[in-house]
C-alpha cells in the first residue's frame, strides 16, 4: 500500500472500524446492523466528500476571483450554463433517491417480523425491563438464541420508555396504552446490553437490561427449562430465583452497595431510620410491607420509586413473598442463623447463582 493510501485509509478505518461499528458503533452482530452501518457510511462519505468540495470551493473562487484594485469593475459572470446545471440536478437527485430508497427498505424491514418469529413481550416500568417469554414466565433478562428471528412487542406501564440494543442497531419506543414492535436476529453468541432511551425520570440512566444470545438452541432451551421448573424449589431457592426474574436484582443489591433501592445485605433485623423521622426494626412483617406496599415506610435517603408488587404483572404470589423474605433473610447474619436454626438449608444463600 503507498504511504498516500495509507493516508487516504486511516480515516476510514479510524471511523468505520476493521468489522464495521468503529468509534460511532459497536461491532455489528445481526445483518441489519451490518446493513444500517453500511447506508450510516454511505451516507457520511457524501456528506464528508460534498462539505470538503464546498467549502475548498468557495475559499478557492474568493481569492482567485476577489477584487484586486479599488474601483475596478466587476465582471460580468455567466448567468446560463444548461450543461452544468443538468449534472448537478440530475447526480443529486439519482443519490438522494437512493438513500431515500436505502432508508425506506431498512424502515420496513425493522417494522416487519418474519413470519414464525419467537416472540417476546417487553414491558417498560420505572425504572426496570421485564421480559414475558411464550413459555409462560418473565425475566429481567432478555435470552435468545443465534440464528432464530425474534420479535419483541412492546409495551409500558407508565411513562414512555424506549428499547435500545445498540449492537443490533434497534430503537423501538415502549408507549403506554398500545403495543408497539420489531425484531431482531443475532448471529454471534454473546452478552449484550439494552438501554432505555427515552428520559423517563430520575432513574433513567440505570433502566438497562443484559441481553444474552445462546449459542446454540440446546443451550437456550436448557435456561428456559431452568426458569420454567420452580416447582420443586426450597423457599429460598425460589426466593433466589425471583430476586431477579421480578426485577428486584435492578434496585436492590445483595452486597451492600446502593443502587436504586437499600441493599439486602445485613438488612433483616436491621433499625431503619424513615423518611418521618421515626424508626423500624427489618422483621418479617417489615420485609412484608415493604414487598406489597413499597411506598409506606420508605427508608431515609431513598425515593418512594419501587412499582406495586400487590397487583398487576409484576404481582407476588404468597408463596413467592415468604421467598423472597427467606431470601432477604439469608442475606444476614442474624437471618442466616434463623434460618439454620430452622433448618431451612441457608447455606450458600449469600451468593447469587451465576447465571448464562
Ligand atoms: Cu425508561
Amino acid at each position: 500500500m503507498s504511504p498516500f493510501a495509507l493516508l487516504a485509509a486511516a480515516p476510514a478505518a479510524l471511523l468505520q472500524g476493521g468489522q464495521g461499528g468503529g468509534i460511532f458503533f459497536p461491532r455489528p452482530v445481526t445483518e441489519a446492523a451490518a446493513e444500517h452501518d453500511r447506508v450510516f457510511f454511505l451516507i457520511f462519505w457524501i456528506a464528508a466528500f460534498f462539505f470538503a468540495l464546498i467549502n475548498v470551493g468557495a475559499v478557492v473562487f474568493a481569492v482567485r476571483y476577489r477584487r484586486r484594485r479599488k474601483g475596478e469593475p466587476v465582471e460580468k459572470s455567466p448567468s446560463h450554463n444548461t450543461r452544468l446545471e443538468l449534472v448537478w440536478t440530475i447526480i443529486p437527485t439519482i443519490i438522494v433517491c437512493y438513500l431515500f430508497w436505502s432508508g425506506l427498505k431498512g424502515y420496513v424491514d425493522r417494522r416487519t417480523a418474519p413470519p414464525g418469529a419467537y416472540t417476546i413481550y417487553v414491558t417498560g416500568q420505572k425504572w426496570a425491563w421485564s421480559f414475558a417469554y411464550p413459555e409462560g414466565f418473565a425475566s429481567n433478562e432478555l435470552h435468545a438464541p443465534v440464528g432464530r428471528p425474534v420479535k419483541l412487542v412492546l409495551t409500558s406501564n407508565d411513562v414512555l420508555h424506549s428499547v435500545f440494543i445498540p449492537a443490533f442497531r434497534i430503537k423501538m419506543d415502549a408507549v403506554p396504552g398500545r403495543y408497539t414492535e420489531t425484531w431482531f436476529k443475532a448471529d454471534e453468541a454473546g452478552r449484550y446490553n439494552l438501554f432505555c432511551a427515552e428520559y423517563c425520570g430520575s432513574q433513567h440512566s440505570l433502566m438497562s437490561a443484559p441481553v444474552i444470545i445462546h449459542r446454540d438452541r440446546k443451550t437456550f432451551d436448557d435456561w428456559v427449562k431452568s426458569q420454567t421448573d420452580l416447582s420443586d424449589l426450597s423457599p429460598l431457592e425460589l426466593g433466589q430465583r425471583l430476586y431477579t426474574l421480578k426485577t428486584c436484582s435492578s434496585c436492590h443489591s445483595t452486597d451492600g452497595s446502593k443502587i436504586v433501592g437499600p441493599s439486602f445485605k445485613d438488612l433483616y433485623l436491621s433499625e431503619r431510620e424513615l423518611e418521618d423521622g421515626s424508626t423500624v426494626t427489618a422483621d418479617e412483617d417489615y420485609l412484608r410491607r415493604s414487598i406489597l406496599q413499597s411506598t409506606a415506610q420508605v427508608v431515609k435517603g431513598f425515593s418512594p420509586a419501587m412499582p406495586d408488587f400487590s397487583a398487576g404483572p409484576l404481582k407476588v404470589q404468597p408463596n413467592e413473598l415468604i421467598g423472597l423474605i427467606t431470601f432477604i433473610k439469608a442475606q444476614s447474619e442474624a437471618g442466616r442463623a434463623e434460618l439454620e436454626a430452622a433448618g431451612a438449608g441457608a447455606e450458600g444463600g449469600g451468593e447469587q447463582q451465576e447465571q448464562q
